[in-house]
């Protein structure tokens, strides 16, 4: 398809943040009839409207009415905006079609697609796979959960060969034809229970990330994630089957990649193929050699030469606010996780963290089930400093495990885990819930705790 055809289109585009604007944007550039529309009121949306001033647009804000809806040729929803609202309902019965930047990326490029999904690791090893291709100078472009949306890339860039994509279940539960060449689960575990009914219809959310491949694709799941036998019943589509494992206990008809010692072997085909060693890896932790291994996978079956993918290995040092070291004070050392947006994400970090944890914990809470922590929490956590709108769900289960503080203030929060902390101890931020109840993202409240940290820094060199 070209997006020349969405001329004279009448297009609803619902939801108005990063999604919404880049999408009014391009399709409105293209001549599309567009009209914006988004629950919340005209007053909060000056920035986007002032962005998309001189676009000839016609905006609804407050509701999503159904006559509206009705009226379009295509409706294209935001991955934040649920569509099982009464619009989407009566819009799909009247056959409107419903499609999101993905599926309409996916319709402007005959470009591979590799696209990473699961619960949690997808933004590092989207990360790693961009470096790995940056090293093998091939053209690419990025984007998706990641934070930038895709269709308009697709758009800029026509000569891209590959793209890379990082996929969310909101995203994968509105395409129809969406195809990756390459497409990896990572891992699933309990997330965005305020969005699904159970983790079994997240995890059939995911699996649509598989349903249209065909035998020329590539399905990579992740051998030792207890959801994939799970998430293998309800995969359709016919791509061929690759696990990555970080040990050399696969069963003999299993092919994919797997780590010998510390090679990493292909076996494929019935061959073996060391690609890589992870010997020198920068990243720590179990999930992302889980990671590493499954993006190797992806860049070696797109052609990408062992070189480029060893040196990424050799020298990736990962993302910022996931399991980042902030500083050391007077012994006590500082970590943001503010990626840390489920329970699993914060299993996986106090794994990796070394020494007695003090704990920020909460924020926005996704009917998050904490009992996976109890043991871990007993084991490694000093005491828990509780935040946000879910502090008092969060005093209320730790109580009698571990001291709970709890903070209206996370400021407050912060220093206090440094008055409490003994030199050796850990003050790690890992908030297992969504930030937008006192920040704009993830990244903000990373970025808070980090000039909170440097001014107890700068307080203590006073
Ligand atoms: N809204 C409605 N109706 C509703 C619900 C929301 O109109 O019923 C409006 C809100 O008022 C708001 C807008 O929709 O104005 C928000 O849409 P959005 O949440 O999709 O926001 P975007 O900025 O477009 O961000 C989305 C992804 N957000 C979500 O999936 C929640 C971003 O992933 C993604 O980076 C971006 O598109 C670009 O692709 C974020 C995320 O948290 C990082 N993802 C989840 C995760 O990684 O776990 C899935």
């Amino acid at each position: 398809m070209q997006i020349a055809e969405f001329k004279g289109k009448r297009v609803l585009i619902v939801g108005l943040a990063k999604t919404g604007v880049a999408l009014a944007k391009l399709l409105a550039e293209q001549g599309a009839r567009v009209t914006i529309n988004d629950l919340r009121p005209e007053s909060d949306f000056s920035a986007a409207l002032a962005e998309l001033s001189g676009y000839p647009l016609r905006a609804e804000f407050g509701a999503h009415r159904i006559e509206t809806f009705l009226d379009q040729d295509l409706i294209l929803v935001s991955p934040g905006v649920p569509i099982s609202q009464p619009a989407f309902e009566e819009a799909k019965k009247r056959n409107i079609p419903i499609s999101n930047d993905l599926e309409l990326a996916f319709s402007l490029t005959r470009a591979p697609i590799l696209a990473i999904s699961g619960t949690n690791g997808k933004t590092t090893t989207t990360t790693l796979l961009g470096d790995i291709f940056t090293r093998s100078g091939k053209k690419f472009i990025l984007g998706g959960n990641i934070g930038t949306p895709l269709s308009p890339l697709v758009c800029e860039h026509p000569e891209a060969e590959f793209i890379i994509a990082e996929v969310s279940s909101f995203q994968l539960e509105v395409i129809r034809r969406f195809c990756p060449r390459v497409g990896v689960m990572l891992n699933i575990t309990p997330d965005h229970l305020d969005r699904y009914t159970s983790l079994d219809a997240y995890i059939e959310a995911k699996a649509r990330l598989f349903a249209n491949q065909t035998a020329e694709d590539f399905a990579l799941v992740n051998a030792k994630d207890p959801a994939t036998p799970t998430l293998l019943q309800k995969r359709q589509g016919a791509g061929r089957l690759l696990f990555f494992r970080t040990d050399d206990a696969a069963p003999t008809e299993e092919e994919g990649i797997r780590l010998q010692g510390t090679e990493a072997v292909v076996c494929l085909d019935g061959r073996s193929e060391p690609i890589c060693s992870l010997a020198r890896m920068k990243l720590s932790g179990e999930h992302n050699r889980q990671n590493v291994l499954a993006a190797a996978l992806a860049a070696w079956l797109c052609g990408v030469e062992q070189t480029a993918i060893q040196s990424s290995i050799d020298e990736f040092c990962g993302l910022s606010h996931r399991i980042e070291f902030v500083a050391e004070i007077k012994g006590v050392r500082f970590i943001d996780d503010s990626k840390g947006t489920n329970v699993d994400a914060v299993v996986r970090a106090i794994e990796t963290v070394c020494g007695p944890i003090w704990l920020i914990l909460g924020g926005r809470d996704k009917e998050n089930d904490y009992h996976p922590l109890i043991p871990l929490v007993r084991e490694r956590v000093r005491g828990i400093l509780a935040i946000g709108e879910s502090k008092d769900k969060v005093a209320k289960f730790f109580q009698g495990i571990v001291p709970v503080y709890r903070f209206d203030s996370f400021r407050d929060a912060v220093q206090q885990g440094f008055s409490l902390a003994l030199p050796g101890d850990t003050v790690l931020l890992s908030p297992a819930c969504a930030s937008f109840d006192m920040f704009e993202s993830y990244a903000h409240r990373g970025q808070v705790f980090k000039q909170l940290v440097q001014e107890i820094k700068d307080a203590q060199q006073r």
